[in-house]
């Protein structure tokens, strides 16, 4: 088929997923077309049948917010009429469906499908805001075809807005090529030359992640034992995550590295994945410490208990419970052998139940079979 996918392609689950699938695809003799404002940070672009389309907003001074849906949207009509795409993914439902259900309409509706995967906080915050409800609602039901990344998602949905169409649940995944993790001592021992226990965070800062429960129980374990925290990513949180840590004279035991394209060796240096979130529709930076075989420590709320099995393959924990958080962390590293063996748990799960191999084939139903 020739597929056109649109997501946000910055360094969050939903355009790590978009662009995984994508070469997926690409490497079952798909053609893929990503249309997007920037090429996504992960997308691997050396795969043959792989293109990119670049969305630009012309800058006007009338225009105090760039229409960036409409660009989009144009760019999709003017891809499905030179390079013959048949359908149209799209990651995250604003803008990405509605832009996609406006190039459907132009081009006419029997030469384009909309198959739409809904994330997260596009239907939990941005898209159940009233200022967005609408919108996102008509995205939903005028899709061919909806897919979402987990069970509690789809319930979400269900009691927010009442959509009469099917949806169906694909979990994210992984691809254990990724996921070989050689460098695991090696790493470890460059960032903890003491010998130090490594906790690792990774997320976009934002405040859903709770980031100052992470500092907290960085706090905490690093009382008891020696602990070195390692930030991945960026967003709003960070400065004030990294001020915290100075407040509590830990700073020589922080390491931030920022937003990178490739965490799978660096997850994997790790001992300890904390992901103590408000809310998480999936958890994707869960999923990526079980396949480098590192447990996770998170939240016990929405997605995430579809992704860890709590004291099996990772250890699941009340939100805002951080003397829990830290009680659960200490005992784990303190125990290296049921650690390793929870690591190795965790791995087994993410290899075999989230498999980018069933996602690839569940999604090419979807496109095949799941149409409306
Ligand atoms: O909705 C967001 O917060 C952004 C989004 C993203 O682009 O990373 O994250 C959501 O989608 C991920 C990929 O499916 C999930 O792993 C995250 O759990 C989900 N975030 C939330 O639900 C907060």
């Amino acid at each position: 088929m020739k597929i056109g996918i649109s997501c946000y392609p910055t360094f969050g689950g939903s355009g790590l997923i978009a662009s995984e699938l994508g070469v997926g695809l690409a490497e079952r003799g798909h053609e893929v077309h990503f249309i997007t404002y920037a090429s996504p940070g992960r997308l691997n672009i050396q795969v043959s049948g792989i293109f990119f389309h670049e969305v630009s907003v012309p800058d006007y001074p009338l225009f105090e917010y760039p229409p960036y849906s409409l660009a989009l949207a144009s760019k999709i009509a003017e891809c499905v009429e030179k390079h013959g795409i048949e359908l149209i993914h799209a990651h995250y439902a604003i803008p990405h469906t509605a832009s996609a259900l406006l190039a459907r309409d132009i081009v006419g509706k029997d030469k384009l499908k909309v198959v739409t995967t809904l994330h997260g906080t596009d239907i939990t915050l941005v898209g159940s805001d009233p200022s967005f409800l609408p919108v996102t609602k008509y995205s939903i039901e005028r899709s061919d075809a909806v897919s979402v990344v987990s069970m509690f998602l789809k319930d979400e949905i269900d009691r927010v807005f009442s959509c009469r169409n099917d949806i169906k649940v694909i979990h994210n995944f992984i691809n254990p090529l990724d996921y070989q993790c050689k460098d695991r001592e090696s790493l470890h021992a460059i960032f903890a030359p003491k010998d130090e226990k490594i906790l690792i965070h990774v997320s976009n800062f934002r405040k859903v992640k709770r980031i100052q429960d992470v500092i907290k129980i960085f706090i905490g374990v690093r009382k008891l034992m020696k602990t070195r925290l390692i930030l991945i990513g960026d967003g709003p949180e960070l400065n004030a995550a990294i001020e915290s840590v100075k407040g509590e004279n830990a700073y020589e035991d922080l390491i931030v590295l920022g937003s990178r394209d490739s965490v799978e060796e660096i997850i994997g240096s790790a001992d300890l994945l904390l992901l103590p979130s408000e809310t998480e529709s999936f958890g994707m930076a869960a999923l990526e410490a079980m396949a480098a075989g590192v447990p996770p420590l998170a939240s016990n709320v929405g997605g995430l208990p579809e992704v860890i099995d709590d004291g099996i393959t990772g250890c699941l924990t009340t939100v805002g419970d951080v003397d829990e958080m830290i009680r659960r962390a200490i005992e784990l590293l303190s125990d290296e052998n049921k650690r390793r063996q929870m690591g190795e748990n965790a791995r087994g799960a993410a290899f075999n139940k989230f498999n980018i191999n069933t996602a690839l084939d569940e999604y090419e139903d979807l496109y095949g079979n799941g149409l409306n």
